[in-house]
């Protein structure tokens, strides 16, 4: 089975009430890429990358675009098989994860048609068919987010996850305190996640003058160097996200013992067939991680439902989707939504998410 055909759409994801915050970056409107793969056996597969605005990390929506053009019509003819793909895909473009990705989830989910598979069971097999989600407040202010922690908390989540940085840490320490007095007790695993913009002072005090709450520090600082430097005179474990930026990363911050685990991007490793290899790095270790992606659309959002089901769940530390601040779905009958903070994995074949392409208008490049 070999790809016959590649088309490229661009879509429009404006955020429901937005602007979402984090410490380096402000989004009102995401600008999302479709990658629809058809073989020469006419199956049809879907991807997508949706780099959150042009500041969080080394990867926007132009680049996707360019990347993807430059590796077009050298991929005609590619067979399928993710892991041959990947290789090709190197053989053609240095670097560029995030735009691989969405070939790399299209070509698991025409994998997945062809087997008559789902996806999670492509991976390595299913652990749990209600796959557990995470909330990610933006940055605010403390009497705010502890509202909307608590409201998350009725709702189900078993994790949450609270944007800090970018402003005076005593901001921050303010707003974990009264988190903490509203989720208090109530069995809610917490992150602080500072999305690269803690000073190493800052994150020294948070963690000095929190001591007695239990969340751990997600990427406080810029650097892994910084994170090094924090390391042994912090109360909280550390996770990487925005520095594991490959698998080799990866390999060096688990084999060092340097963090204690990872928020993960699907399409920042570079996709499906790179997050198995992540997750089995991980579990060697035992380091719990997240399955996420920095925004994205039904089939962002099923490409990290089907990994995150096949984590171990004791190392689960949740899948997060974009669905909550995006309206409508690409797919009306079977688009991906969070209930009861859990996700219900699609049923398949592939992704089991097929979008209605009508939404999308013409292709942007097709080879
Ligand atoms: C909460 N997320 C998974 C979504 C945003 O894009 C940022 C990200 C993170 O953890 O940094
Ligand atoms: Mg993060």
């Amino acid at each position: 089975m070999k790809i016959k055909e590649i088309h490229v759409y661009a879509h429009d994801l404006p955020v429901k009430n937005g602007p979402y915050t984090m410490a380096n970056a402000k989004v009102w409107a995401l600008d999302t890429t479709l990658v629809k793969i058809v073989t020469d056996t006419g199956l049809v597969g879907w991807g997508e990358t949706c780099p959150v605005g042009s500041t969080y990390a080394p990867s926007h929506t132009k680049g996707a675009r360019a990347a993807l053009d430059e590796m077009g019509q050298g991929l005609i003819g590619a067979p399928l098989h993710p892991l041959s793909l990947r290789r090709k895909m190197e053989s053609l473009l240095n670097g560029h994860r995030y735009a691989k990705a969405a070939i790399d989830i299209a070509a698991y989910d025409i994998m997945g048609k062809a087997t008559g598979l789902r996806v999670a069971e492509l991976l390595g097999g299913v652990a749990q068919e209600n796959v557990p989600s995470y909330f990610a407040t933006g940055v605010g202010e403390p009497d705010e987010i502890a509202r909307v922690a608590a409201e998350k908390v009725a709702e189900g989540y078993p994790r949450l996850q609270i944007k800090i940085g970018g402003r005076p840490v005593e901001v921050d320490i303010a707003v974990m305190r009264k988190v903490w007095e509203v989720i208090r007790g109530k069995g809610v695993r917490l992150a602080a996640d500072g999305n690269r913009g803690l000073p190493t002072r800052d994150a020294l005090r948070l963690s000095r003058e929190c001591p007695d709450i239990p969340f751990i520090l997600e990427q406080p600082c810029n650097t892994i160097e910084e994170l090094a430097a924090i390391r042994g005179q912090v109360h909280h474990g550390i996770y990487m996200d925005e520095n594991s930026e490959d698998l080799a990363t990866v390999i060096r911050a688990a084999g060092q013992g340097l963090v204690d685990g990872f928020g993960m991007k699907v399409t920042r490793i570079g996709g499906l067939q790179q997050m198995a290899a992540f997750r089995d790095v991980c579990e060697a270790r035992s380091l719990p991680h997240t399955c996420d992606d920095a925004w994205g659309g039904d089939i962002m959002a099923a490409a990290c439902t089907h990994i995150g089901a096949t984590v171990a769940p004791r190392l689960n530390e949740g899948v997060w989707l974009a669905a909550p601040y995006i309206e409508g779905h690409y797919d009306a009958k079977n688009g991906i939504d969070i209930i009861g903070g859990h996700i219900k994995l699609p049923e398949g074949p592939g992704l089991g998410v097929v979008p209605d392409e009508g939404a999308f208008g013409n292709p942007v490049l097709s080879f």
